[in-house]
């Protein structure tokens, strides 16, 4: 069968809702990867129509529908794209009818009912597709029947195919932000576990079951992309890649002989110092963590689970490894009031991570705080285009309006990137043409926050 999977349209500026300019990048959807990679291990004709990296939009995907003909066709829906998604859906089945229009993605495992009801869809899948994708190519008029399929978790991960990136197309212009590569901002992903078990209430993820896959498996990945690409850099895209720290042992002990420099996600509460040497000796250069405040009390608001002063003594250890710091901040928590989010800000400056990113907090459809949000704030239900993390959509009790709250996100910018402390010790990071345009690029992100 011929089915086309396609990440609806979006540009730089509606994803960031700040004018980063060329600087953001674009990076590829690993998801419909999967689903694509699984579908031609089973014979079927694929393609991927990324939008937002090719600029396409409604009419270009129209063409593609008309010349490729597909019996199928796959729309992944995020929760900021929800309207863009629906208007697809309602477009594609107004032109071509006879077209199965198939919607997957997080948001649609939220709202199944709610689309199933409301757009033109005919089947929704809740959870990961990748595990029943070729049931329903199989079998569309009874999977039609079913409209709201549940898919569940794959339990095995090693029994997936590696993603089909091939129908990406040039691979090239798919680039990352400047603080996520080291040497190649066209550095590939890739993701090596699913789920996380911890209960972070703002998280879409959270209270997941956690798999990984084999470190064979993973290696075979790894190494089947250094012989097709040359591949010099990875960032792994696993929520806590160190769940499991005698996993990661095994994998640096693989990873060390490959020559290829990597980033990754985890917990400030998943790491040791032996760990974080291993990992720095097998290439691990930047890690990613949700810091979130600096205030216990908001922790505790959201089961952050962590202490401050754990967090304090854990950035200690990841700083003595020599591995680099992107520490993520929220700003209108829960119970937070400007005098809190100052303290986090502080925070935030004592810590000192290589790059500080605050985002506004933002209550997924799905999250527990989605349910719960009268008891901390009010919340803008119906602007679900602007849930992307930069817009003040939720403003805690304890903020006068939503432009306090947006004040507050500049000032956190400001505070944080605009120290002479911290401008002296990037330039003076700066060792070849690569990292001096990396900054560069980085400061064009500053000002467009700020
Ligand atoms: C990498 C990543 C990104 C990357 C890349 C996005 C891309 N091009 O794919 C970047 C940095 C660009 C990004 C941006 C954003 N992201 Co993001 N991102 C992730 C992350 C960490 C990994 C995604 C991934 O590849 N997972 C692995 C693959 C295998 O899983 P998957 O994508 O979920 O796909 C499976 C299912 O969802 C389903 N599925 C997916 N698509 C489809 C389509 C069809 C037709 C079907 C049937 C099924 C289906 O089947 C897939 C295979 O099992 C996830 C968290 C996570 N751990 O998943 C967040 C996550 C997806 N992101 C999230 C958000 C909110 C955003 C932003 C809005 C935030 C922001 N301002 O940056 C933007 C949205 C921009 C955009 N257009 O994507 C939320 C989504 C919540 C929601 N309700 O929408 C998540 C879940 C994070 C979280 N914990 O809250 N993101
Ligand atoms: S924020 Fe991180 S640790 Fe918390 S539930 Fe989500 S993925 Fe897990």
């Amino acid at each position: 069968m011929r089915v086309l999977l396609i990440s609806p349209p979006q540009t730089l500026k509606e994803r960031y809702a700040h004018n980063v300019g060329d600087v953001g990048g674009f990076l590829p959807p690993l998801g419909l990867c999967y689903m694509a990679a699984v579908l031609e291990r089973a014979g079927h004709e694929v393609r991927i129509m990324d939008c937002p990296v090719n600029n396409y939009v409604a009419g270009e995907i129209l063409t593609e529908i008309e010349s490729f003909k597909p019996e199928l066709v796959g729309i992944a829906a995020i929760t900021s794209l929800a309207s863009v998604t629906i208007e697809l859906t309602d477009l594609i089945k107004r032109q071509y009818p006879e077209v199965t229009v198939l919607l997957g993605g997080p948001h649609a495992t939220i709202t199944a009912d709610e689309l199933a009801e409301k757009t033109a869809a005919d089947i929704i899948v809740r959870e990961e597709a990748d595990n029943v994708i070729t049931d329903i190519v199989d079998d569309l008029e009874k999977y039609k029947q079913i409209k709201v399929v549940e898919a569940g978790k794959v339990k095995d991960l090693d029994s997936l195919p590696f993603p089909a990136r091939h129908l990406l197309g040039n691979l090239n212009k798919y680039s990352s932000l400047p603080n996520t590569y080291k040497k190649d901002p066209h550095c590939f992903q890739m993701v090596t576990s699913r789920g996380c078990p911890f209960t972070c209430t703002f998280c879409f993820d959270a209270k997941g079951f956690f798999r990984q896959r084999s470190v064979k498996n993973v290696m075979e990945e790894i190494r089947s992309l250094k012989g097709k690409y040359n591949i010099k850099e990875i960032a792994f895209w696993d929520d806590i890649l160190t769940l499991n720290k005698k996993w990661v042992y095994d994998f640096c002990a693989e990873m060390g002989k490959e020559n290829i420099v990597w980033s990754c996600y985890t917990r400030l509460d998943l790491i040791d110092e032996n760990l974080l040497k291993a990992m720095k000796n097998a290439g691990c250069w930047n890690i990613f963590f949700g810091i979130e405040s600096g205030a216990q009390e908001l922790l505790d608001n959201i089961t952050k689970k962590m202490t401050v002063e754990q967090m304090r003594n854990a950035v200690k250890i990841v700083k003595k490894a020599g591995i680099e710091i992107r520490g993520s901040f929220m700003l209108g928590l829960p119970g937070e009031t400007p005098e809190l989010a100052r303290q986090t800000i502080k925070f935030a400056i004592d810590l000192d991570p290589d790059y500080a990113q605050f985002s506004l907090t933002t209550p997924y459809p799905g999250t527990q705080l989605w349910n719960t949000y009268e008891q901390w704030g009010t919340l803008d239900k119906n602007a679900l285009d602007e849930y992307h993390g930069w817009s003040p959509v939720f403003v805690p009790h304890g903020y006068n309006s939503k432009d306090e709250l947006m004040a507050m996100h500049k000032e956190a910018f400001k505070k944080f990137y605009m120290r002479p402390k911290y401008i002296i010790r990037r330039i003076s990071k700066i060792r070849s043409v690569n990292d001096l345009k990396r900054n560069m690029k980085g400061m064009k992100v500053v000002k467009a926050f700020t």
